[in-house]
């Protein structure tokens, strides 16, 4: 999950670089990849449309885009534009100028994205966790659009949404070795974890195979530092199969540059590293853990980047390169410590990371026993109305009853009170001669009827 968030970010970046700087500084049209078959779409010029960036506002950002590209007037002025431009808000002023049916769409999809805003608003104002909280500073979250115009898109909302998402997606580097962090925290915790429910002996056993792990995965051949002479040329003969005296740096950035757009980008660079990972790196070993690669992976990036971009668009061009070259570090680096050389986190931090799982678990606890509780509760309540609803139905049964026609009413002849029920019955009920029928119920035979008019 981890190496797959990882990939989708460089694709976000990637693209976004593309459509902010790459695509719109360079005019002249990519051409398709001729050299490694690995390279994704966004590399092939054309538009990757279903890249999702990751962030929130991803699908409103990704419209936007599409829309503003299908005016002939903006398109020309972007393409125009340098990264200056864009992230001065220069480009964005440029909006007054695109024909009125994009405005029109623009604002439409500016009333859809204030409305889908308004619902996640509402939502989590709701939750009893955001009581109190203001509903204006909440707002201001969502800096992705201005907020002041909701029916309107304006060149401040362009320039707003490209401030967000360039920000947000700078962001990245940092993001991801907070992340890794953790994941390192998280590995050492669960370590520990597991060997404090060991037997003495177990323990010590297993202590002495980490023991063993790390120091199998230190032993690996040197590697070299990142963007430095040994390291081109290494690739140079190892990948690109060349003689290491002929190495010529311009030579090397036209076979890197593999989509030929005349740049190096972060995921082209990064390819670079490749061999020097796998000289301490393999899926097969036990002790070398893949995520920890990608990390390295990431660093060596970073730091080139961070030495070679001048102009800091995240993209190498020749020039940029050619001028590294030339730099003393390139022919004799300082070297390079790696991942599992370097401090990740102070046992103070990893402290305050058990800290927070075990309070984030005992929250959970809670959060489970009341749920429980008001399960029990609930259940409660079903038996009560269940009860309720018994004693209901009896009574309706006896108001049945009551409706019933009533039987029928005892006879006043005293002789009949010392005679059974069943004898009552049947001497009322003892048929007249030629007369079977049973008498209607208050209708006493008319002997009976005689009888009782002579009793006193
Ligand atoms: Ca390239
Ligand atoms: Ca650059």
């Amino acid at each position: 999950m981890w190496e797959k968030s990882r990939v989708r970010r460089m694709d976000e970046i990637r693209w976004w670089s593309l459509m902010l700087v790459c695509t719109l500084v360079a005019a002249v049209p990519i051409d398709t990849d001729k050299t490694k078959a690995t390279v994704e779409a966004a590399d092939d010029g054309q538009k990757p449309q279903s890249t999702d960036t990751g962030l929130y506002y991803d699908r409103y950002l990704r419209e936007v885009v599409e829309v503003l590209e299908t005016d002939p007037h903006f398109r020309e002025k972007i393409q125009a534009a340098d990264t200056e431009d864009i992230k001065s808000g220069r480009i964005s002023q440029e909006l007054d100028f695109v024909s009125h049916h994009i405005r029109t769409r623009l604002d439409e999809l500016k009333r859809q994205e204030v409305a889908r805003l308004r619902v996640l608003i509402k939502a989590k104002l709701s939750a009893p966790e955001s009581a109190g909280i203001d509903r204006r500073l909440f707002l201001q979250k969502f800096n992705h659009l201005n907020h002041m115009n909701p029916d309107s898109f304006e060149p401040r909302d362009l320039d707003m949404l490209i401030k967000a998402a360039t920000k947000d997606l700078e962001n990245y580097d940092k993001e991801h070795h907070e992340e890794f962090k953790r994941y390192e925290m998280m590995k050492e915790h669960e370590r520990r974890e597991y060997l404090k429910g060991l037997d003495e002996e177990t323990r010590q056993r297993e202590e002495a195979r980490y023991e063993e792990m790390k120091r199998k995965h230190k032993e690996h051949p040197k590697i070299n530092h990142p963007g430095s002479k040994d390291q081109l040329r290494e690739v140079w003969q190892e990948t690109d199969g060349l003689d290491p005296a002929d190495f010529d740096p311009r030579t090397f950035f036209m076979l890197h540059d593999t989509n030929s757009d005349g740049f190096i980008d972060e995921q082209e660079m990064e390819a670079l590293f490749t061999k020097e990972l796998e000289k301490a790196y393999s899926p097969q070993n036990e002790e070398d853990d893949m995520v920890e690669m990608e990390e390295e992976r990431l660093r060596m990036r970073e730091h080139v980047m961070n030495e070679v971009d001048v102009n800091q668009d995240r993209l190498i061009n020749l020039a940029e390169f050619l001028r590294a070259t030339e730099k003393q570090e390139f022919l004799e680096p300082d070297g390079w410590e790696t991942v599992d050389e370097q401090l990740i986190y102070t046992e103070e931090e990893l402290q305050e990371f058990e800290n927070h799982i075990s309070k984030t678990e005992e929250d959970l606890q809670r959060k489970k026993e009341e749920l429980q509780r008001q399960e029990e509760e609930l259940n409660k309540q079903q038996q009560h109305i269940q009860a309720q609803r018994q004693e209901l139905q009896q009574v309706v049964q006896q108001m049945e009853q009551k409706k019933l026609p009533p039987p029928p009413p005892a006879l006043p002849d005293p002789a009949a009170h010392f005679q059974p029920v069943g004898e009552q019955i049947s001497h009322l009920a003892s048929p007249q001669v030629g007369n079977s029928q049973p008498l209607p119920p208050g209708h006493l035979p008319d002997a009976a009827v005689v009888r009782s008019q002579q009793t006193p």
